[in-house]
């Protein structure tokens, strides 16, 4: 924990037990009293160095206060410390039916405190940092559709109980066009009984999660916005660390490690501090190991700031000014998803940094299914979306995108051009540099001869995924020029991809498989010869060779024969 140079007498404050919505106003402790009015009067000006960039804080002296008081578990209640809850057997039609409203156990999240002690689950290292004694204040801005009241009203509590007073101006509570009795009057009249100054604005029409937020950030008066979505837990000591980042550098947009709150059990299970943030050919999100490159870079210390290259959207905070600065986000977003990436690729492009701060944690309930409506579906949505990443940000890389997605192509991208325009203005780098600098273990290969189908010369028929994982066989059929899982990269480090995958031969006579892409040759490294056409496997000297007719369709590895069974074309016939 922080070092606090006047020792005050501890006051814990006692919060009555809340269960689900039969909430009443918390009492409010001597402490928080003493913070609103510290707050008030005693502001200090802080500088922050930014890569020569200058930025002056209105800050709050921390060397009066002391963080947020552990919260205690309140014994005999469910799921204190973060445990899971059982829904003893005869509930369990019951918990089966909430479980559809919002897609996870709501009826073990109602049964939950909204004040629930959780585990200090940050690295020993974490503990005893020191962070600046000049901190800015910070607006945490929640957008929710149809949330629930437990899990919504957790987030604030959370935030509340584990948040120093004088760092949180205000709770921005962004209501996207609910449905929900409980989200209206209630919501507000309750909000009222809150310690801390909570707002709720609403947006009336359905705006999506993107143009929701952009509403909240209008509103922030804090220096720093905090992004969180409405069904997490902040853990002790969250918030400290993300703000000490960004008074080092304010063009640094920082998350949490964002923990797991079990979608079954509402268990608070950690996350591994050793993934970073990636993003596949479809340009979806996804956790990647963390390369050892960048831990070498940060000497090993897993405590220290991680630079990755995308996130996942959610969590984070960015200093307000550079929020605006950085162009907020693509208001030709609609609903869900892209804006993640976007804004990733935005960072990184156009001068600033991503960074993972492992010393703060925060709970999200991850679930399988998104539980409200996509107008207009969902797939035309994301892809939207995803095409205006690809357009604005991604230069050639874009052909991944429209490759992997058969269905990209006839999606509408709408007007791109003040994006484009945005990225001009800043002067961002390349897509070429992202890749380059930022994320070289990247899936998207940065040299590449050739990105589309490889047909084999006697059957005619093309390389295909058939959809399967690492480890599986790769496969052939009929040619359908619609991209998908028979799209592939031959690239200079001679591997043939397929998004996480590339052709792998382990053994000179066995089925050519799917395996997870090492970059490191060995039985990954292929040739092409676009004289005679064949795919040596370069470490046993053999060519992949079309399946027997008897043979499951499955692509052979034969010693070479050149016979058009081991030819094969790579020419593409579908554009984009
Ligand atoms: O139309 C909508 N209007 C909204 O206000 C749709 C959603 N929302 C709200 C919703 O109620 C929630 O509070 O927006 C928030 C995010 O929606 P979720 O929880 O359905 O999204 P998610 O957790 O599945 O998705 C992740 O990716 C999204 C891409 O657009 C957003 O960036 C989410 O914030 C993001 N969540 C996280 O980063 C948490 C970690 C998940 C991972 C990986
Ligand atoms: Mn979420």
């Amino acid at each position: 924990s922080l070092v606090w140079f006047l020792v005050d007498v501890v006051i814990l404050s006692f919060y009555s037990e809340c269960l689900g919505s039969s909430c009443k106003k918390q009492p409010q402790s001597a402490e928080l009293n003493y913070y609103d009015d510290y707050e008030a009067k005693d502001k200090i000006e802080g500088v922050s160095h930014s890569n020569g960039v200058q930025a002056t804080y209105k800050q709050t002296d921390l060397r009066r206060w002391r963080p947020a008081p552990t919260v205690l578990p309140a014994h005999g209640l469910p799921g204190e410390m973060g445990k899971a809850v059982h829904i003893p057997p005869e509930q369990e039609g019951l918990m089966k039916e909430k479980f559809k409203l919002n897609q996870f156990n709501l009826l073990a999240s109602d049964m939950i405190s909204l004040n629930r002690s959780l585990a200090d689950v940050r690295l020993e290292g974490c503990k005893d940092k020191k962070y600046p004694k000049l901190l800015p204040t910070t607006s945490i801005v929640i957008v929710f559709h149809n949330e629930a009241w437990s899990t919504l009203l957790r987030t604030v509590w959370s935030v509340i109980n584990r948040s120093p007073r004088p760092l949180l101006k205000e709770i921005i509570l962004v209501d996207d066009a609910s449905e929900r009795e409980h989200l209206g009057r209630k919501l507000e009249e309750y909000v009222q009984t809150l310690p801390v100054p909570v707002i709720v604005l609403r947006t009336h029409k359905r705006s999506g999660l993107i143009r929701a937020r952009l509403l909240g950030a209008k509103h922030v008066k804090g220096q720093v916005i905090t992004f969180l979505d409405a069904h997490c837990e902040c853990t002790e000591g969250w918030l400290e660390p993300l703000l000490a980042r960004i008074v080092q550098d304010r063009k640094t947009v920082v998350c949490p490690i964002i923990d797991v709150i079990s979608d079954e059990t509402f268990e608070y299970i950690t996350a591994s501090d050793m993934t970073w943030g990636g993003f596949n050919w479809k340009l979806n999100f996804r956790w990647y190991r963390v390369p050892q490159r960048e831990m070498e870079r940060r000497n090993n210390d897993r405590t220290a700031p991680l630079r990755t290259p995308t996130m996942a959207g959610g969590l984070f905070s960015i200093d307000k000014e550079y929020f605006y600065e950085l162009g907020s986000y693509d208001e030709g977003m609609d609903i869900w998803g892209g804006e993640n990436l976007e804004m990733s690729f935005r960072v990184w492009q156009c001068g600033g940094k991503l960074e993972i701060i492992p010393c703060s944690h925060v709970g999200h309930v991850f679930r399988d299914k998104s539980p409200y409506t996509f107008p207009g579906g969902v797939s035309k949505i994301v892809l939207h979306n995803a095409a205006r990443v690809a357009e604005v940000w991604m230069d050639e890389w874009r052909d991944f995108y429209y490759a992997m997605n058969p269905g990209a192509r006839s999606v509408p991208v709408g007007d791109v051009s003040a994006r484009r325009e945005l990225r001009e203005r800043l002067k961002c780098k390349s897509f070429r540099w992202y890749l380059e600098n930022v994320y070289p273990e990247s899936q998207m290969p940065l040299e590449y001869y050739y990105l589309g189908d490889i047909r084999n010369v006697e059957t005619k028929n093309c390389l295909d995924t058939m959809g399967r994982k690492s480890g599986e066989n790769l496969g052939m059929t009929y040619c359908h020029n619609l991209g998908g899982n028979q799209v592939f990269a031959y690239t200079k480090r001679q591997q043939i991809m397929s998004d996480d995958n590339c052709l792998d031969a382990s053994n000179k006579k066995g089925p050519v498989k799917l395996v997870r892409c090492h970059g490191m040759g060995g039985n990954q490294a292929w040739a092409y010869d676009e004289v005679d056409k064949t795919i040596k496997h370069v470490n046993t000297g053999s060519c992949l060779q079309r399946p027997d007719p008897s043979d499951m369709n499955l692509p052979l590895l034969r010693p070479c024969n050149y016979s058009p069974g081991q030819q094969w074309i790579m020419e593409s016939d579908f554009k984009w």
